[in-house]
C-alpha cells in the first residue's frame, strides 16, 4: 500500500522535474518535496470532482507557494482533470501553454488562484473561508460546507502580509482553512537560518490557530496530522518537515534546487533514485489508475449535493449568487432619481456611502469592510450587519488595520464565489495594497476599492495622508478601473459602473471635503464613456478643460471666468480615463479638438495627462508632496483655483 503510494507521488516527481527540464527553466524544488504532502492531500482528503472543477461546494486549494507551479499542474492531469493535458504539460512555461510559470486561475479552472507574489495566496485563502462561512449562513450546509487548504512555503510565512493574515483567520476562527506548511528550511538564498529564528508556530498559537507538525515524507504521519487539524475548530497550520528537491541525490536539501532545471545527469541519477523507469511525460498505467480511481470519490459526493441543491428551497439564488449575476437594483434607481429632486452639496465618500445604503439593500452579494477607516470611508450601510465568529452572516468585515490583508482577503471573497467584496481604506495606503489590486486585476476579480480623501482637500493631516501619484499610478493598472468622481450622480453611476464590470476590480477615489452638483440629469450613465461634455463653450470654443473629482468644480468656475473675458470654454468631465481610452477616435476627437487649447487639471501628478492635452497643451497639477494646512489654503497655495488657472490659461492663448 505504501509502496503504491510512494509511486502516486513519485509521479509528481517526475512530471515536474521532467517540464523543468524540457522548458529549461521553473521551480523543481517544492513541488518534489511536497509531493508526498499534496498526494495526501488529494488522494484522501480534498474534495473535488474533476469533471466539474467549478462545482460550487468543492474544496479549494490554493498553491500559496505559487513558484512550485507543476505540483498544480501535476496534481490536476494525475488527478483526472481535462486540462491541463499532458501536451499542455510538455509545454509548461511556454507561450499560451496554460501550465504558466506561476498558477493563473484564468488559464485553468483547476486552479483556484493566481499565485507567485508570495504571500497573497494564503491571505486569499482566508478570503476564500471567509466567503464559505459567509454563504453557509445563508444557504446552510446542504448547500455549502466545504474546507480550504493551502500549501505555502517559508517564504509565504515570512511575508509581511502573513500577519495580517492569519490575524484576521485567527480572530474570525475560520476553522475550516488548513495549511500545510513546507518546512523545508530552504529559500533562495540558501537556509532559512540565514534570515529567521521565529517560532512560527508560536506566532500562528499566538494568533488564534491550531498548529500541528508532521514527517512531511511519512505518509501515515501526514494523515494524522490532517486528522488532527479536522478535528480542531481553530485554522490550523502544519508543519510539514520536508527535504526540498527530495528524491534528486545529490541536489535535494539544497537552494541549488528550488529553481533551476536538474540538469541532464541529475534527472537520470533521480530516476534511478526513485525507481522510476518510464520516459519523460509518460505516467505507466497503474500509476495514472490509481491516480483517477483516488479523485473518483468526489463524483458521489459531488451528485448528493446536486441534488439536495435541486431539493432546496434557495436553490435559484444560491445558483444566480454563485453565477455572478447581480438582481435587479430598484432601491438604486429610486435612489438616482433623487439625486436630481435634490442635488446634494456632499463630499463623494458621502455621495458613494448613500449609493451603498441604496445597492446593499437591493443586492445581498456586496459583502463590504474597511481598514479601520469605517468612519471615515462611510463603508457601514443599514443593511450591513458585522460579519462576526459569532455571525458570519453579517456582511460588513471590521478588518483592521490590515489594508493588504482586506485586499487580499477580498480576492479571496470574489474568487470564491458568490461574493461582491468592497472595502475601504484611505486613497494614500492603496500602495499598501497595491500588490493585490493588481492581482485583482490580472485574475479578473470583481472587487471594489473604496479609497477616499483623495487628494490634497482632506487638508491638515498632511503630505503623508495626500495621495499626489495615486490616481495616476493605479491608472497605469492593466484591467483596473479607477473612478474619480465629481459629485453624488457621478459617484452613484460609477458605482453601477464598477458593479457591472464582471471581470475586472475598480478604485472609487472619493473627496473627504463637500463637492457641490455638478450633474442634474440621470437619463444616461454618462460616466460610461469616461469622459463627456459637462459644459459646452458659450463664446467660440478656444478651450477644453479636462478635469476630474473634485477638480471639476475647479474647471467649471474657470470656464466661466475664461467666458465673462470672451474666451469660450468647454468643460469635459472624465471620472475614469480606463473607459474614456476605449471609445471611438470620433468621440474622442469630438470632445478633445486639436483647434483648442487642452488642460488638464487634478490635484494629483500632471505626468499622463500629456496624452489628452498633447504637449503644446497645459497640465495643472501637483507635482511635489502636498502640505499641512485647510483645503482651501492648499487649493491656493498648489494654484488650482481659477483665479490661478485663468492668467495661465491666457497666457498659453497669446503664445
Ligand atoms: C513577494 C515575493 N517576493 C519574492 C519572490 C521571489 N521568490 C520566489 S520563491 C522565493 C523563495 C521562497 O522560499 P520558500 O517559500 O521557502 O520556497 P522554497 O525555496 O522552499 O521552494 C522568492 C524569494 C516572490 N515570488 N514573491
Ligand atoms: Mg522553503
Amino acid at each position: 500500500m505504501t509502496v503504491e503510494k510512494q509511486q502516486l507521488a513519485n509521479a509528481i516527481r517526475a512530471l515536474s522535474m521532467d517540464a523543468v527540464q524540457a522548458a529549461n527553466s521553473g521551480h523543481p524544488g517544492m513541488p518534489m518535496g511536497m509531493a508526498d504532502v499534496a498526494t495526501v492531500l488529494f488522494t484522501e482528503f480534498l474534495k473535488f470532482d474533476p469533471k466539474a472543477p467549478k462545482w460550487a461546494d468543492r474544496d479549494r486549494f490554493v498553491l500559496s507557494a505559487g513558484h512550485g507551479s507543476m505540483l498544480a499542474y501535476a496534481t490536476l492531469h494525475l488527478a483526472g482533470y481535462a486540462r491541463p493535458t499532458m501536451e499542455d504539460i510538455k509545454n509548461f512555461r511556454q507561450l499560451h501553454s496554460p501550465c504558466a510559470g506561476h498558477p493563473e486561475n484564468i488559464e485553468l479552472e483547476g486552479v483556484e488562484s493566481t499565485t507567485g507574489p508570495l504571500g497573497q495566496g494564503l491571505a486569499m485563502a482566508v478570503g476564500m473561508a471567509m466567503a464559505e462561512r459567509h454563504l453557509n449562513a445563508e444557504f446552510g450546509n446542504d448547500l455549502v460546507d466545504h474546507r480550504t487548504w493551502v500549501i505555502a512555503g517559508d517564504g509565504c510565512l515570512m511575508e509581511g502580509i502573513n500577519h495580517e493574515a492569519i490575524g484576521l483567520a485567527g480572530h474570525l476562527g475560520l476553522g475550516r482553512l488548513i495549511v500545510l506548511w513546507d518546512d523545508n528550511r530552504i529559500t533562495i538564498d540558501g537556509r532559512t537560518d540565514l534570515s529567521t529564528s521565529e517560532d512560527i508556530p508560536a506566532r500562528y498559537r499566538a494568533t488564534g490557530w491550531h498548529t500541528e507538525a508532521c514527517d512531511g515524507h511519512d505518509f501515515a504521519d501526514i494523515r494524522r496530522a490532517i486528522e488532527a487539524a479536522l478535528a480542531d475548530g481553530r485554522p490550523s497550520l502544519i508543519a510539514c518537515r520536508t527535504m526540498i528537491g527530495k528524491g534528486s541525490p545529490n541536489k535535494q536539501d539544497s537552494s541549488g534546487i528550488h529553481g533551476s532545471p536538474l540538469g541532464a545527469d541529475e534527472v537520470a541519477a533521480t530516476r534511478e533514485a526513485l525507481g522510476w523507469t518510464a520516459e519523460p511525460f509518460v505516467i505507466p498505467a497503474d500509476i495514472l489508475d490509481g491516480w483517477r480511481s483516488a479523485s473518483a470519490r468526489g463524483a458521489s459526493v459531488h451528485a448528493d449535493w446536486q441534488a439536495r441543491l435541486s431539493a432546496n428551497a434557495k436553490g435559484a439564488e444560491f445558483n444566480r449568487r454563485m453565477a455572478g449575476d447581480l438582481p435587479a437594483t430598484p432601491t438604486f434607481t429610486a435612489y438616482l432619481d433623487s439625486l436630481v429632486a435634490n442635488p446634494p452639496k456632499v463630499a463623494t465618500r458621502k455621495s458613494s456611502e448613500m449609493a451603498l445604503e441604496a445597492l446593499t439593500a437591493d443586492i445581498p452579494d456586496l459583502v463590504g469592510g474597511s481598514a479601520d477607516l469605517t468612519g471615515s470611508n462611510n463603508t457601514k450601510t443599514k443593511a450591513t450587519a458585522p460579519f462576526s465568529r459569532n455571525d458570519y452572516a453579517g456582511r460588513y468585515v471590521y478588518y483592521g488595520i490590515r489594508e493588504f490583508g482586506m485586499a487580499a482577503a477580498m480576492n479571496g471573497m470574489a474568487l470564491h464565489g458568490g461574493i461582491v467584496p468592497y472595502g475601504g481604506t484611505f486613497l494614500v495606503f492603496s500602495d499598501y495594497c497595491r500588490n493585490a489590486i493588481r492581482l485583482s486585476a490580472i485574475q479578473e476579480q470583481r472587487v471594489v476599492y473604496v479609497m477616499t480623501h483623495d487628494s490634497i482637500g482632506l487638508g491638515e493631516d498632511g503630505p503623508t495622508h495626500q495621495p499626489i501619484e495615486h490616481v495616476m499610478s493605479l491608472r497605469a493598472i492593466p484591467n483596473l478601473a479607477v473612478f474619480r468622481p465629481a459629485d453624488a450622480v457621478e459617484t452613484a453611476e460609477s458605482w453601477a459602473l464598477a458593479l457591472a464590470r464582471r471581470d475586472g476590480p475598480s478604485v472609487l477615489a472619493l473627496s473627504r471635503q463637500n463637492l457641490p452638483a455638478v450633474r442634474f440629469d440621470v437619463s444616461e450613465n454618462l460616466s460610461a464613456k469616461g469622459g463627456y461634455r459637462l459644459k459646452a463653450a458659450g463664446a467660440a470654443r478656444k478651450v477644453v478643460l479636462i478635469a476630474t473629482g473634485s477638480e471639476v468644480e475647479v474647471a467649471l468656475k474657470t470656464a466661466e471666468a475664461l467666458e465673462a473675458k470672451g474666451v469660450g470654454a468647454d468643460v469635459v468631465s472624465m471620472p475614469c480615463t480606463e473607459l474614456f481610452d476605449a471609445q471611438s477616435a470620433a468621440y474622442k476627437a469630438d470632445l478633445l479638438p486639436r483647434d483648442a487649447l487642452i488642460v488638464s487639471i487634478e490635484a494629483g501628478v500632471t505626468l499622463g495627462w500629456q496624452r489628452y492635452t498633447g504637449l503644446d497643451g497645459l497640465n495643472i497639477g501637483i507635482d511635489r508632496f502636498g502640505a499641512s494646512a485647510p483645503a482651501e489654503a492648499l487649493y491656493d497655495y498648489f494654484g488650482l483655483t481659477a483665479d490661478k488657472i485663468v492668467p495661465k490659461v491666457l497666457e498659453k492663448l497669446s503664445n
